[in-house]
C-alpha cells in the first residue's frame, strides 16, 4: 500500500467512526423490541404486557419451573358399589412415603342411600347424607407404586357428640412433626348446606401412619370473628413446615354465603404454630391466596409455592411466595387436578430448597347418575428435578365433541340467540 493509499484509508476510516455521533436533527433512536426473546428485560420503553412478562420465572411457559400440564390416571383397587352413590371417596391428603409404602388419608363417605344434595340438607337424617361429604369418617389406603391402593381401613371416625366432627369428618391433610403424625381435617356437627358449610379444623395425631390416632377432640384453626373474611368456616386445611414452624393453609368461603350465593368468592389464609396441638395464629395479612377452591401448597426453591384452582379471579394459576406470604402469580395452568395431594417428600423436613411436585392423589366429582367421587392420580412437572417436555406444551388441544357437548348452548339458548339474530338481521333491512 503506498502513502497516498494510507491517507484515503485514513480518511474512509474517520468519516466511518464519525458516523457513530449522531447529526443534528436525526431521527431518534429505535428501540424496537428484539426478534430472540430476550432473557432478562431489556432496557428500552415496554408496554405493561412486555413488561409483565420479564416478572414472571420465565418469558415462556415452555421455560417456567413453574408452567406444567396436568395428566391424569384411574387407579386401581377403591370399590365404589358400582357407581350407585352410596360409596365416595374423596379430597385426599398428599401421599406420604414410609418404610416403603405410600400412605394416603381421605375423605369416605359409605351411607346407605346417596346425599339429598345441600339444597335438601332439611331432610338429611343421621342415616341420609345431605352432601358427598356428609356423615363421612377419614379412611386410609396403601400402595407401591402410586397407581395400584389397598384400602386399610378407618383411621378417623367421626367422634361422638359434643365433640367437633361427629356429624361428620372430611378433607384430611398429613403432617410429620417430630416423628410423629398429625391429620388435620374439616369437623362437621351438623349436615353440610343446613345453614352453609360450616366446619373448623381439628386434628387428630399418631406414632404410625397406621394409627391408632388419638384424637384432639378441640378446633385448632377456628373462624374470625363476625364480619370478617373467614367468620362462617374453614376448609381445605394443608401443612407444611416452613421457617421451623408449622404453615397451614387453608380456605374460607365468603361475601354473604351462603345466604347470596351469587356473590360467593373464596380466598385462602395461613395459620401458623410450633405446637401442632395448639390454636394455630392467623396471620394478619390474610388472605394470602385472593382465589382458588381447593389449592395445594408445597416447598418451593427457598418459598412456598401454590397451584390455586377453580373460583376466584387467579383461578388456575401457580402462585410463589419467597415468604410463604405475599404470593404472586408464576404461570397460567389448565385442567389443574381437583383438590389435588402432591407427594413431596421435602413437605416436613423444614427445606430451604424446595424440589417440587412430579404426582399426586386427586379427585373428580360427578361420576354416574349420582355423581359420587373417585380418587384418582395425577401426573406434571413442577419439579425442579426434571424437565419433560411432555408437560411443558403451553396448549391443551381437546376433540371439537368436548367443545360442543360440555360448552355447547342449551337448545334454549340456541333458539333464543337464532331469534334475536334474526330480529337484527330484519331491523337492518329497513
Ligand atoms: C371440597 C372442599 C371442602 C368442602 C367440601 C369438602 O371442595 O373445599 O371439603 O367442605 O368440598
Amino acid at each position: 500500500m503506498n502513502l497516498s493509499n494510507i491517507k484515503v484509508s485514513l480518511l474512509i476510516a474517520a468519516l466511518c467512526a464519525g458516523s457513530a455521533v449522531a447529526p443534528v436533527n436525526a431521527a431518534p433512536e429505535r428501540s424496537v423490541f428484539p426478534h430472540k426473546v430476550p432473557t432478562e428485560k431489556p432496557d428500552i420503553p415496554l408496554s405493561a404486557a412486555m413488561e409483565r412478562m420479564f416478572e414472571y420465572d420465565a418469558p415462556r411457559p415452555q421455560d417456567s419451573e413453574f408452567y406444567t400440564q396436568f395428566k391424569y390416571s384411574r387407579l386401581q383397587g377403591f370399590d365404589y358399589n358400582g357407581g350407585d352413590g352410596t360409596i365416595t371417596r374423596r379430597d385426599p391428603s398428599r401421599p406420604i412415603l414410609v418404610d416403603g409404602k405410600y400412605y394416603i388419608y381421605y375423605t369416605k363417605r359409605h351411607t346407605k342411600v346417596p346425599p339429598v344434595g345441600a339444597a335438601n340438607a332439611a331432610q338429611a337424617t343421621d342415616e341420609i347424607p345431605s352432601t358427598d361429604w356428609d356423615l363421612a369418617d377419614l379412611w386410609y389406603a396403601t400402595s407401591t407404586d402410586g397407581v395400584t391402593w389397598a384400602e386399610q381401613g378407618v383411621a378417623v371416625p367421626r367422634p361422638a357428640k359434643p365433640h367437633p366432627g361427629h356429624r361428620s369428618v372430611a378433607t384430611p391433610d398429613i403432617l410429620i412433626w417430630k416423628g410423629k403424625y398429625y391429620l388435620y381435617y374439616q369437623a362437621f356437627n351438623e349436615p353440610s348446606g343446613l345453614k352453609g358449610d360450616h366446619s373448623v379444623v381439628t386434628v387428630s395425631w399418631a406414632d404410625s401412619p397406621e394409627g391408632p390416632w388419638t384424637p384432639l377432640n378441640k378446633a385448632v384453626i377456628t373462624p374470625g370473628q363476625k364480619g370478617d373474611w373467614d367468620q362462617s368456616l374453614i376448609h381445605d386445611p394443608m401443612p407444611i413446615v416452613y421457617n421451623d414452624q408449622i404453615y397451614v393453609y387453608f380456605k374460607s368461603t365468603y361475601n354473604k354465603w351462603p345466604d347470596n350465593r351469587k356473590n360467593y368468592h373464596v380466598a385462602h389464609g395461613l395459620a401458623i404454630s410450633d405446637d401442632p396441638l395448639k390454636t394455630f395464629k392467623k396471620h394478619p395479612l390474610n388472605p394470602v391466596i385472593n382465589s382458588g377452591h381447593e389449592t395445594f401448597y408445597f416447598p418451593f426453591k427457598s418459598g412456598v409455592a401454590g397451584v390455586i384452582i377453580r373460583d376466584g379471579i387467579e383461578r388456575n394459576t401457580v402462585q410463589y411466595a419467597e415468604d410463604g406470604v405475599n404470593f404472586k402469580i408464576q404461570a397460567n395452568i389448565s385442567l389443574p387436578p381437583i383438590a389435588g395431594g402432591p407427594y413431596t417428600p421435602d413437605a416436613f423436613t423444614n427445606t430451604d430448597n424446595g424440589r417440587g411436585v412430579t404426582w399426586g392423589i386427586s379427585h373428580f366429582i360427578n361420576f354416574g347418575p349420582k355423581r359420587h367421587s373417585e380418587l384418582l392420580r395425577f401426573d406434571c412437572d413442577l419439579s425442579l428435578d426434571m424437565h419433560d417436555p411432555a408437560f411443558k406444551s403451553p396448549n391443551i388441544w381437546f376433540k371439537p365433541e368436548v367443545y360442543f357437548n360440555s360448552l355447547g348452548l342449551s337448545k334454549k339458548q340456541l333458539e333464543a340467540r337464532k331469534a334475536k339474530a334474526k330480529n337484527v338481521a330484519q331491523d337492518s333491512n329497513h
